[in-house]
């Protein structure tokens, strides 16, 4: 159907075949044609300078919910939302260190950290909405398949909005922090033997089968949370938009929701120009890179395996919309090694900010860009660190305390014997 008399402030489209359903409407995808859906919203109606007028003054509404770094961009995001299930989450920093420009050889690299949201990483983001969406067609239980940020962050909105929770992860690749924050949050966790497309498939059968609402990024309510990524962070800019923004990529719905945003700021007069993208992939889970490089001409599935389990996806579902944002942004996309990835970990972890290793992909990507030119000297640079430091512990404590031979990063702990001497020794040794 097409809506023929005055538009709804919002609506759902398939992207694929165009047709049109409410913003109501639970179904996962197109009822049509199977393609997946988008959200469309109607102009504001407002100036440039009265709209951003409005986040700003949002933001200064101490903790509250209308000060969420989701909810006070709702205009982008769902106007028509009333109640909303917010942590709150957002409101997260640009960061500099001079350290990483170092390392990264990339002057005044910003890093705009997602892992400052309440469950840890940018899921909250998409979340909020998307529980916030379920809770409005009174969905009576929500379910995701993940790599184990999504399902520790449903786990954290189901909880707060009472709603039963079933999550699938792969087993034995799901980072230690994560998992724990799925239990402890009271999700029903299902270790599922196989990887993540495997998860992905069978909670989309569960979906149309059973009747449980899906929240995975497929879901376009959570691409709409999760856009507000870039407006904050070009609102931190003062609306001057960077030259690069770099992330890293999975599923591709953090890559889609970001040319999205960025499509819809350009439309909405909020910016004049848009930022190149580069989306990172782990070079062992790379089907969108290779794709990349024969122009998108087909579609890639692989077998995962990374060190980077949060991107150890092989075959992911918002391929196409993320085409779109790669071609809309003139932008690239490359693959890093997992020992780039490492590396790139532990300058990040080293500066004192740290990060998740999926997260380090982009400070990986964005060296390996300017190394090769496609990123110019002086260029400015946003790279996106989507997870916190403490989501996979497990990575860390083989890394610095189990490998053996030590690699050069490693931070050895020291034990000793409760005597003041042992810590003088020690304590020589860093001078
Ligand atoms: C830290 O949680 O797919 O390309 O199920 O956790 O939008 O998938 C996580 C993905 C990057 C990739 N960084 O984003 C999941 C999941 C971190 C992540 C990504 C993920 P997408």
């Amino acid at each position: 159907m097409r809506f023929e008399t005055e538009r709804p402030a919002t609506w759902q489209a398939c992207v694929a075949c165009g047709n049109e359903l409410t913003e109501h409407d639970p179904r996962a995808r197109c009822p049509r044609c199977g393609g997946l859906l988008e959200i469309a919203h109607r102009p504001p109606g407002l100036g440039r300078e009265e709209l951003l007028l409005r986040f700003t003054e949002r933001r200064g509404r101490g903790s509250g919910v209308a000060a969420s770094g989701v909810w006070r961009f709702r205009e982008f995001v769902l106007p028509s939302a009333e109640k909303v299930v917010s942590h709150p989450e957002g409101n997260t920093p640009l960061l500099h260190r001079e350290a990483i420009d170092r390392w990264s050889g990339i002057g005044g690299l910003l890093l705009k950290h997602e892992g400052h949201n309440p469950t840890g990483s940018f899921k909250d983001r998409g979340m909020t909405v998307g529980v916030t969406q379920a809770v409005r067609i009174g969905a009576r239980a929500v379910a995701c398949a993940s790599t184990g940020n999504t399902s520790a962050s449903l786990a954290a909105y189901a909880a707060q909005a009472g709603i039963p929770a079933l999550v699938l992860v792969p087993a034995g690749n799901v980072a230690s922090g994560k998992l724990a924050q799925s239990l402890a949050y009271g999700a029903r966790t299902l270790l599922v033997r196989g990887g993540f497309d495997d998860c992905l498939r069978l909670v989309q059968e569960a979906g149309e089968r059973l009747g449980v609402y899906l929240l995975n990024s497929i879901n376009p309510f959570r691409i709409e949370g999760q856009k507000t990524i870039v407006l904050e962070m070009l609102e931190q800019l003062g609306w001057n938009p960077p030259d690069w923004i770099v992330l890293p990529a999975g599923n591709l719905g953090n890559t889609a929701a970001l040319g999205k945003a960025l499509r819809e700021a350009l439309a909405w007069g909020l910016i004049d120009r848009v930022p190149r993208v580069a989306a990172v992939q782990a070079a062992g889970a790379a089907p969108f890179a290779r794709s990349f490089e024969e122009g998108f001409a087909r579609r890639h599935r692989v077998e995962p395996e990374t060190v980077a389990t949060a991107i150890r996806i092989g075959d992911p579902a918002s391929h196409d919309r993320a085409v779109r944002t790669i071609r809309e942004t003139d932008g690239v996309v490359l693959a890093v090694t997992d020992e780039q990835i490492l590396e790139a970990k532990a300058a990040v972890d080293a500066s004192g900010v740290g990060c998740e290793p999926a997260s380090a992909a982009s400070v990986a990507g964005a060296r390996e860009l300017a190394r090769r030119g496609t990123i110019a000297p002086g260029a400015r640079v946003v790279a996106v660190l989507t997870g916190h430091v403490l989501k996979d512990p497990g990575m860390l404590l083989e890394y610095h305390v189990e490998r053996d031979p030590p690699p050069p990063g490693a931070n050895r702990p020291v034990e000793i014997a409760a005597d003041l001497r042992e810590v003088e020794r020690v304590l020589k040794s860093l001078e």
